[in-house]
């Protein structure tokens, strides 16, 4: 996601970097370049016209730090003015205090609703929370199946209605008492799409609501629609009054308009971003996290949290010990390796490497799966006392290793280099606190 918009602007401050001093000018013309870029990722005009005017404001009014450059200085303004109109911080889900609360899910046809549903009761059953779901789209019969099979999956209970209950507001209804009786504390309810927004799909809202009373009225828009998922939710939010968005399809959407319009535009919080059609591909949506990725910054935390997610603690924590104790070896490079494959779409984990300073190491490492493969195969041909003291592996170590691993003396060393510069960025970062750290170069 957001990759056009990334690569732009990471022209626009290499050209800067190029002049060596800010000037009226130089700024001038960097301001005109990003204002192109934002437009032509389809960002909405009136966003544009606010970042902009932040930043100019900023930018000429800024004394001049001398530990930073003035480009770093540039970058750093336009992040703290992305931050601004994506909504400064993440905005969490409100519950009742009488639960089960109720989420009603809406919006058009086909934005990933039902997906959507299951990911979202998927990440809450991870995060404490005991959701049932519910389909009151009674107008697809399939669409009923599709939400009970979602939840086949998730391993979580649905509420299918008993006898007598067929229209929408009697199947919530339903839900809700189940909920209550079975200690579920949110339900989440799947509603039927239309393919705009009509008087009969907001009758039935209303109804809903007016019966639910829902703490949260998410609205979900498909962000490779652009500008329409915007305006969709503008209009459905001055209709029905929104408490937030779930922008899906991010994966498929290199630009980013939506995303960076709907907040400022709305005036609802973008709560969380589908990234994909598998039910793991939701993720909360953190403004600063963003922009930082938008930035080509890249998004250190979250990958940290996946890597935190995917990998053993124990195994973990052990990790860390050898990194503080600079003891990484090329074993640890190698399981690195392996975890990272294990971390599913590489290009997700890339994209939140950061394109510029100290992290910029670890991509040469990981440029396409084969890449990885060809590495591991070079470690593998190691004996472990190699792996453990890459000191000791000299000229002819080299010659065995390239001809056990099928690969040159040239790739082998390839791999040591990447291997000396990872270690070297950890010792830099070890000593204390790596996840504070690592937040700490992002700023
Ligand atoms: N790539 C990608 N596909 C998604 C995402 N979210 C949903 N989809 C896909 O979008 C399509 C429509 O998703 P649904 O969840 O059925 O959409 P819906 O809003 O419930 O559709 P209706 O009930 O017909 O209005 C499906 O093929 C999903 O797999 C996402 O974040 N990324
Ligand atoms: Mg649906």
């Amino acid at each position: 996601m957001f990759e056009t918009l990334t690569e732009k602007l990471q022209r626009v401050f290499k050209n800067l970097r190029g002049e060596g001093k800010l000037t009226e000018a130089n700024l001038q013309e960097a301001l005109r370049e990003i204002r192109l870029a934002l437009l032509e990722a389809d960002v909405n005009f009136k966003v544009v016209k606010q970042l902009l005017e932040g930043i100019k404001e900023k930018s000429l009014g800024q004394e001049v730090l001398t530990a930073f450059s003035p480009t770093e200085q540039v970058v750093q303004i336009v992040r703290d003015e992305l931050v601004r109109v994506l909504g400064k911080v993440e905005s969490k889900l409100r519950f009742s205090n009488d639960p089960p609360s109720v989420f009603l899910i809406t919006g058009l046809q086909g934005s990933g609703k039902t997906t959507s549903t299951g990911k979202l009761a998927r990440w809450l059953s991870h995060n404490g929370h005991r959701p049932l779901v519910v389909s009151v789209d009674v107008y697809r019969p399939a669409a009923r199946k599709q939400l009970s099979v979602i939840a086949q999956q998730i391993k979580l209970p649905i509420f299918e209605g008993a006898a007598g209950e067929t229209t929408p507001l009697e199947l919530a209804l339903g839900a809700r008492r189940e909920a209550t009786q079975t200690g579920r504390d949110v339900v989440l309810v799947d509603t039927a799409g239309r393919l705009h927004i009509d008087d009969a799909l907001m009758k039935e809202l209303e109804q809903l609501r007016g019966a639910l009373h829902p703490t949260e009225m998410l609205y979900v828009a498909d962000a490779m629609t652009g500008q329409d998922a915007v305006r969709s939710a503008e209009e459905f939010h001055k209709r029905l009054g929104i408490t937030g968005v779930i922008l899906t399809k991010m994966d498929g959407d290199a630009r980013g308009g939506a995303a960076l319009s709907i907040r400022h535009v709305t005036g609802q919080p973008l709560k969380f971003v589908g990234i994909g059609e598998k039910l793991d591909a939701l993720e909360p949506f953190y403004p600063d996290r963003i922009a930082s990725r938008i930035l080509g910054m890249g998004d250190v935390l979250s990958l940290i949290e996946k890597v935190e997610q995917s990998i053993d603690q124990k195994q973990a924590i052990e990790l860390q010990q050898r990194i503080v104790d600079n003891e990484f070896s090329l074993q640890d490079f190698r399981d690195q390796l392996r975890q990272l494959r294990k971390m599913g779409p590489l290009e997700s984990v890339l994209s939140m490497l950061p394109q510029i300073g100290p992290l910029q190491a670890l991509k040469g490492a990981q440029v396409d799966p084969k890449e990885l493969a060809r590495v591991e195969a070079i470690i593998n041909s190691m004996t472990y006392r190699e792996r453990l003291n890459h000191q000791i592996i000299n000229g002819s170590r080299r010659r065995r290793i390239a001809r056990g691993s099928g690969t040159t003396v040239q790739e082998v060393n390839q791999v040591l280099k990447q291997y000396a510069e990872m270690r070297r960025m950890f010792k830099s970062l070890s000593g204390g606190g790596m996840k504070r750290k690592l937040a700490a170069l992002m700023r």
